[in-house]
């Protein structure tokens, strides 16, 4: 069986590579359409060597479609996702829409694919910075017990689209010409420069981003007994997030028998030979699939604590992957 798939959001930063890992994985495509705003009507995208055109969105997009992948930000998602999913259609959400709806599955593929079938048309994707951290800690979970954790985020400027990843370029490009550095996807330069700020602050002194990694990692592991804690920064990386992460472990464990539990996991790669200078980092994660894991290291810092350095491209297995692994699940 194959299935006519649509891409909203395809211009994206994580539409672009929804269509290259559909068609990387060779997921069953029967007929694949392109969804943008009226800007980008017209334009044409290749898939599998022949030209797309992309269609506006308009509210009846969703006609012969089977599965559609929503990455066009939240608003959009809300005004479409649900038209789409009262008419047959199953809709994987990549925005922060839909996520925590006691109906909606939020799934990590490596971690609660089962999750899946609780679908009643609408199925989210994580956010970016929550499946690379659940990736790599829902081995140790299931093992060894979390009771608290502390993350701190090192995040890429891919987080904020394709237009975060061009005002990095353009602020280098206008620090070496000795030109004025130009603003206006972050709050403020980038270059040279940590923003401990993404998505907006709460009234508690949280922004939504560290809510998310709070919020969804509790909904995907099925355990609100967590105490979890988050501080995310967007740092001058073009692409690939990072995460430092401590953990106090419910039962006694050593980094060793982390190291080799990680190893053995799904989706997850070990790179953690620090005498060799060998750990993970964004520029060697970027355009790949697997979460790196590394500086696994026992840490005296809680009882049985264990601290560890996460990497993965958060287009990829952050967005347009776990997506299309989820549609793969279907
Ligand atoms: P467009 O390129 O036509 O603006 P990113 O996260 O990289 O910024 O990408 C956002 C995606 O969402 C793009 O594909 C963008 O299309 C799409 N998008 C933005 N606004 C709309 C809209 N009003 N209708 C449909 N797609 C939209
Ligand atoms: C960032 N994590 O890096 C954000 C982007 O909830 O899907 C994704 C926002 C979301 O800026």
């Amino acid at each position: 069986k194959s299935y006519r798939v649509g891409i909203v959001g395809a211009t994206g930063a994580v539409g672009q590579e929804m269509l290259n890992v559909l068609g990387n994985r060779n997921f069953p495509v029967k007929e694949l359409r392109l969804f943008a705003s009226a800007r980008s009507a017209g334009k044409k995208i290749k898939f599998k060597g022949k030209d797309i055109v992309v269609e506006e969105l308009t509210k009846e997009f969703y006609k012969g479609l089977d599965i559609a992948l929503f990455s066009a930000g939240g608003n959009i998602s809300k005004e479409f996702a649900p038209i789409a999913a009262q008419n047959g259609v199953v809709v994987i959400d990549n925005s922060s829409a839909f996520r925590m709806d006691d109906n909606v599955p939020l799934v990590v593929p490596e971690v609660n694919p089962e999750d899946i079938k609780k679908h009643k048309g609408i199925i989210a994707n994580p956010n970016c910075s929550t499946i690379q951290m659940c990736v790599a800690l829902w081995p140790i979970h299931k093992e060894f017990g979390i009771k608290r954790l502390l993350v701190s985020t090192y995040q890429a400027a891919s987080g904020a689209g394709a237009k975060g990843m061009q005002e990095l370029l353009d602020q280098t490009k206008a620090f070496v010409e000795g030109k004025e550095i130009p603003i206006d996807k972050f709050v403020h330069q980038l270059l040279f420069n940590v923003i401990p700020h993404i998505d907006e602050f709460t009234d508690n002194g949280f922004t939504k981003e560290e809510l998310k990694m709070i919020n969804e990692t509790r909904k995907i592991f099925h355990d609100n007994e967590i105490k979890i804690s988050a501080t995310t920064v967007r740092v001058p990386v073009l692409r690939a997030h990072s995460e430092s992460i401590n953990l106090e472990l419910e039962k006694k464990s050593t980094s060793k028998e982390i190291r080799e539990l990680l190893r053995e996991s799904e989706g997850v790669k070990v790179i953690d030979n620090p005498k060799n200078n060998e750990y993970p980092m964004p520029i060697d994660a970027a355009g790949t699939y697997a979460t790196y894991v590394g500086r696994i290291r026992d840490d005296e810092v809680f009882e049985n604590g264990i601290s560890l350095w996460v990497v993965a491209d958060q287009i990829l297995k952050g967005a347009a992957l776990n997506a299309v692994q989820i549609a793969e699940l279907l």
